[in-house]
């Protein structure tokens, strides 16, 4: 297959690119880099040395042979560009990865709100109008967020793959009728309500114009390296560790390699779901090798592994490396503790086969936190982005 990456050089893309290469498609990244400016914006690095992408490409092609050429095509506003890529190189699928990610970025000022509405949703929708107006059948495979359902109290119900089966009272209120519709939408930060307007988007395009969409509703991602990244010291992926991009189990691992306390927001009673890296690769060739039927609504799919509560994972990171463990005031507005019961069968029975935590931690705690521990700056630790001025 022909395939287009959309943010083939972030922290999921890079991977995802090289992954797709080995299994012998034809990959190309569009990327503009922006990622990388963020970390220059917040004065900080990714704790693992990444090379510039025109570095990490020459040495996939010295160690596999194989060419990815880049494109650094901004999607939010690069229209013309972006529609007369699609023309020219008439992919099979496009990726798309190429948003602003991190909900402690997207909280940390209006001019952060607006940048994340304004990237996200056009990248989205500038992407599914070139597809249209380029007239190919592109399979279109975009990484949402397990966010998008909300993280209330969970109140016993189980949240499903997208849809929800509801009974809705006939017109004349005699019977009901039994439908399904998109899962109601509870975001928790303005980067997780872009992901919630993605969604529509691709509703509209899928039922106006039978676009061939998969949605992965994706955990928080742990890890770094994966089969491909670990070929070569060129290859290695970022790993995020500041209050802003660092997700929750990469801070504490790295916390605890660095002997900072392991920073837990509040009680630590959070319940969030989890993949690892190398699964969310995996998971991204199973969609892409089995993509929708033309006339086929948007196919959710929940790209999880596991569950935990914030707490445990610091008990358990705490275990293995004796770091202490601080319960500090959250940031956050979200609830205090929550229950996440979530389907996720499908991805297993595409021929998923799970990493679990207590497998890849410890290697990820002396593989690559602990031996770059010494580029960490400690004073990009706390967050300190907060999403309420009280
Ligand atoms: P990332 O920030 O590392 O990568 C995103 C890439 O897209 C970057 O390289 C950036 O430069 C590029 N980009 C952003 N806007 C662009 C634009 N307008 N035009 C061109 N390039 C642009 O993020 P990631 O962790 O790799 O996440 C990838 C996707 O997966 C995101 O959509 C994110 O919401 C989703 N996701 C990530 C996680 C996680 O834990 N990292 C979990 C669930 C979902
Ligand atoms: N948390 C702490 N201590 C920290 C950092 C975070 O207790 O030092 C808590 C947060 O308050 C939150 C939980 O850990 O309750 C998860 O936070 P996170 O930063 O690991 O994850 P989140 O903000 O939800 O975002 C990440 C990715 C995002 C993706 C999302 C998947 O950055 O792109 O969409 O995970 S999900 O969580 O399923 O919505």
């Amino acid at each position: 297959m022909k395939i287009i990456v959309c943010g083939g050089d972030g922290f999921c893309g890079w991977p995802i690119s090289l992954h797709l290469s080995a299994r012998g498609h034809e990959v190309v990244i569009v990327d503009t880099l922006v990622r990388r400016a963020a970390d220059r914006e917040l004065g900080v690095d990714s704790l693992t040395p990444i090379r510039a992408l025109d570095e990490r490409l020459a040495a996939w092609r010295a160690v596999s042979g194989w060419s990815i050429p880049w494109h650094a095509i901004d999607l939010a506003h690069a229209y013309d560009d972006l529609l007369a890529l699609l023309v020219r190189e008439r992919p099979d699928a496009v990726v798309h990865l190429a948003e602003q990610r991190a909900a402690p970025y997207s909280m940390k000022s209006p001019r952060h709100k607006r940048y994340t509405v304004d990237n996200n949703v056009n990248a989205t929708h500038n992407l599914l109008c070139a597809v249209v107006e380029s007239g190919i059948d592109s399979h279109v495979v975009h990484i949402g967020t397990m966010g998008v359902y909300g993280y209330g109290s969970g109140g016993g119900t189980m949240i499903p793959e997208g849809y929800l089966a509801v009974e809705v009272p006939t017109a004349d209120g005699q019977g009901r009728i039994e439908r399904e519709i998109l899962h109601p939408t509870d975001p928790g930060s303005i980067y997780h309500m872009t992901k919630c307007l993605d969604q529509q988007l691709f509703y509209y395009y899928n039922k106006n114009d039978k676009l061939r969409v998969t949605d992965l509703h994706q955990g928080v991602v742990w890890g770094t390296n994966t089969a491909e990244t670990r070929l070569d010291d060129r290859l290695i992926n970022r790993f995020d560790y500041d209050g802003d991009y660092g997700t929750v189990l990469n801070r504490f691992l790295m916390q605890a390699a660095v002997g900072h306390p392991l920073t837990v927001h509040g009680s630590g009673g959070q319940t969030r779901a989890f993949i690892h890296i190398q699964d969310t690769v995996r998971c991204l060739s199973l969609a892409l090798e089995n993509p929708p039927q033309r006339g086929e609504r948007v196919r959710i799919l929940n790209q999880m592994t596991e569950t935990h509560r914030v707490i445990d994972l610091a008990r358990m990171v705490s275990a293995m490396t004796g770091a202490d463990i601080q319960h500090l005031d959250n940031p956050r507005n979200e609830a205090s503790r929550n229950e996440l019961p979530a389907v996720a069968r499908s991805l297993i029975s595409l021929g998923l086969e799970p990493t679990h935590l207590q497998e890849g931690l410890l290697e990820e705690v002396i593989g690559v936190a602990r031996a770059y521990a010494h580029r960490c700056d400690k004073s990009r630790i706390p967050c300190t982005s907060k999403w309420t001025t009280s």
